[in-house]
């Protein structure tokens, strides 16, 4: 299973922007590509996305990051065996030799790292699931295949409109199968653009497939979902939740402290008023997830808003029939000193996980398996910059994340994941 060569080239992604796309092959012939997404609302704290500047793709090509691989890396693992993906990961770290992976560029080790796992399962002759979990020792037994939450309603950095409020996702949790879960989301997607159709609203798309007309307040597209969800007959909360990823960071004022919405006013709320307005959303809607409630940095928020619903005397947590998901994704960016700092403050009670946040699928792995020591719920989840690669999919099943994130019932690049979990868990079945 050793590494014979490894090739990078430049190709694009879901939004036009270049990103790579990584061959490797073994000596024994057997071979493993993975394509690189890409972040628009990316966090201060992710690892490096190597860039070239200058002309080219309006500074955005990553020809260096090709490079980087095609020179740099392919010298450094040639001879290393898939099976010891760690060694391989430790290897390209240390060649990097940067704190966040700054000199290589997190997208050429990414691409590589991922490259390796598909090279090793292939060799072995089994899907990349099983894989992952023999090349890490994972001590699993059954599957649990994870549910999707949907963005189906775009704003924030994923769209061109006034919506403050980067995420608006459904998650269709009160069905049995994947396929099930797939085809309830693909109805309510369906159900919603007849809803904002009669509303006079566009139903164009944004960068994760789902829709982005302009609206007059942050709270209609909850309103909008609300509606499609009975209009398809199904029940809310009881099959189908509701998720928000806020991406507050996009509109925190950090001198000031506060979170400033444009619509349908300029509003710059405390944190107080931030908790206050949760409150709000969970108790008049089935939320199941908030993503990104607060800033990255803005710690003493997180915990004061997972303090104030975990305390059991609280109204709030009698009326709710389950405690929601507060997600922290920007907050971590998939890194494990960061994940330890929010388990020792009790900052959020799930983690979004995006390999190329941190650059190394063991990285990847050593986050998750932290949180899930913890209790933490998993979310895996694409980028807003995708391509047809499907490797999510695999990871959420070999680890049985809870939840996968990516993107509305629409468009290739957000359909490959979710077709990729459906024939999963055909093939489980059928074994
Ligand atoms: C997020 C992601 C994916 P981006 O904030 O959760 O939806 O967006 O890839 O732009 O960071
Ligand atoms: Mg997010």
């Amino acid at each position: 299973m050793r590494i014979k060569t490894i090739q990078a080239q430049e190709i694009l992604d879901s939004r036009g922007e270049p990103t790579l796309k990584v061959w490797v092959t073994l000596q024994n012939g057997a071979m493993g590509e993975a394509s690189v997404p890409s972040g628009a609302s990316t966090g201060v704290h992710e690892a490096w996305e190597l860039r070239d500047g200058g002309k080219r793709y309006n500074g955005k090509g990553v020809l260096k990051a090709v490079k980087n691989v095609n020179v740099y890396i392919a010298k450094l693992l040639y001879g290393y065996s898939v099976a010891d993906q760690r060694k391989i990961d430790m290897a390209m770290i240390k060649l990097d030799g940067t704190s966040n992976k700054h000199k290589l560029g997190a997208n050429a080790i990414v691409g590589v790292s991922l490259a390796c796992a598909h090279a090793g399962a292939y060799s072995a002759g089994v899907p990349l699931y099983k894989w992952l979990r023999r090349s890490y020792g994972l001590r699993v037994k059954s599957y649990v295949l994870p549910t999707p939450l949907m963005n189906v309603f775009n704003g924030g950095k994923h769209a061109d409109t006034n919506l403050d409020v980067q995420e608006y996702l459904i998650v269709p949790h009160g069905f049995r199968t994947v396929r099930e879960k797939i085809r309830v989301g693909s109805e309510i997607f369906h159900a919603l653009a007849k809803v904002l159709k009669r509303a006079g609203k566009d139903t164009d798309v944004g960068n994760e497939g789902g829709y982005a007309p302009r609206v007059s307040n942050n709270e209609d597209p909850l309103k909008y979902i609300m509606k499609a969800i009975r209009e398809a007959k199904y029940k809310p909360g009881t099959q189908v939740s509701l998720g928000v990823d806020m991406a507050a960071s996009e509109f925190y004022d950090p001198k000031t402290k506060k979170y400033v919405f444009t619509i349908p006013k300029k509003n710059a709320l405390s944190t107080e008023m931030m908790i206050k307005l949760y409150e709000y959303m969970m108790h008049t809607y089935p939320m199941l997830s908030i993503e990104d409630p607060f800033a990255e940095d803005d710690w003493d928020s997180w915990v004061e808003l997972m303090r104030r619903y975990t305390e059991a005397q609280l109204p709030l947590q009698r009326k709710l029939s389950f405690p929601p998901l507060i997600i922290g994704d920007d907050l971590y960016a998939t890194n494990v000193e960061r994940l330890k700092k929010g388990i020792e403050l009790g900052a959020t009670n799930a983690i979004l996980i995006k390999p190329n946040q941190i650059g190394t699928l063991s990285e990847t792995m050593d986050t998750i398996l932290l949180a899930q020591k913890h209790m933490m719920k998993i979310v895996i989840s694409h980028r807003s910059g995708e391509t047809l690669d499907t490797t999510i999919a695999d990871l959420a099943v070999s680890v049985n994340a809870e939840y996968i994130k990516t993107g509305a019932p629409s468009r290739g690049e957000r359909i490959s994941k979710y077709n990729r979990l459906m024939e999963i868990e055909r093939e489980l079945k059928e074994a």
